[in-house]
């Protein structure tokens, strides 16, 4: 499968969970709705606890044949195994970051204008996460939705497969795949939901049927 396939829909993790269900549960439930990719975001954990939990999810994402990728510290993702890490421009810087990874490993990019999407490129990033494309109660710092047609700018000017992030959700996914994105990455669509194995599959009908029509 090529990667942009794999990243057609990423499940980024969120601490605060539907009550009694676990992390784990909750990821399982997500891959069980055939997610090809998750992202541990653990914003507020350590080192260490990230690394622990990286290691559980791998085990779900391995038998699940999906990817399994670490938010901001390539240090975890490296050492718990994982297939990739997500960097932001607090994080190490992307050229620094591709030092130390072996062949294969995958970094994304967080990057919400031109500019930064071809600085990515030219870095050695292998995705673009762009946005918030929609409003987000998600992230405080996200800064004013783009909105699809930055989207489909961004789109038109890299070669690596761009994921959109901010507010998406089954009803509104289409228009995102439709200006270009690979695919969607989501937080409360998937993580805050009662039933995040429907909620993904879901999410991943709405933009398989918006590609086979572009
Ligand atoms: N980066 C840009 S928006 C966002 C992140 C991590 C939050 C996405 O969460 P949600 O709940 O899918 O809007
Ligand atoms: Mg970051």
């Amino acid at each position: 499968m090529s990667l942009a396939a794999r990243l057609s829909l990423i499940v980024v993790t969120d601490p605060a969970l539907p009550a009694g269900r676990t992390l784990v549960e909750v990821v399982r439930d997500a891959l069980r709705g055939g997610a090809p990719a998750i992202q541990l975001r653990a914003k507020h954990a350590s080192a260490r606890e990230t690394a622990l939990l990286a290691r559980a999810l791998l085990a779900e994402t391995r038998a699940a044949g999906a990817l399994l990728f670490v938010n901001d510290r390539v240090d975890v993702a490296l050492a718990a195994g994982a297939d990739g890490a997500h960097l932001g421009d607090e994080d190490l810087p992307l050229a620094a970051a591709r030092r130390i990874v072996p062949p294969g490993f995958l970094l994304g990019m967080s990057a919400d204008s031109v500019d930064l999407a071809l600085r990515a490129q030219r870095d050695g990033a292998d995705y673009l996460g762009v946005g918030p494309v929609y409003g987000t109660a998600s992230k405080a710092d996200a800064g004013a939705p783009i909105g699809t047609a930055r989207i489909a700018e961004v789109a038109a000017a890299v070669r690596i497969p761009i994921v959109g992030i901010g507010g998406i959700d089954p009803r509104n996914a289409a228009p995102v795949i439709a200006a270009g994105a690979a695919g969607v990455a989501v937080i409360s669509a998937v993580m805050h939901v009662p039933d995040p194995e429907s909620a993904a599959r879901e999410l991943l009908y709405s933009h398989r049927d918006t590609e086979a029509q572009r």
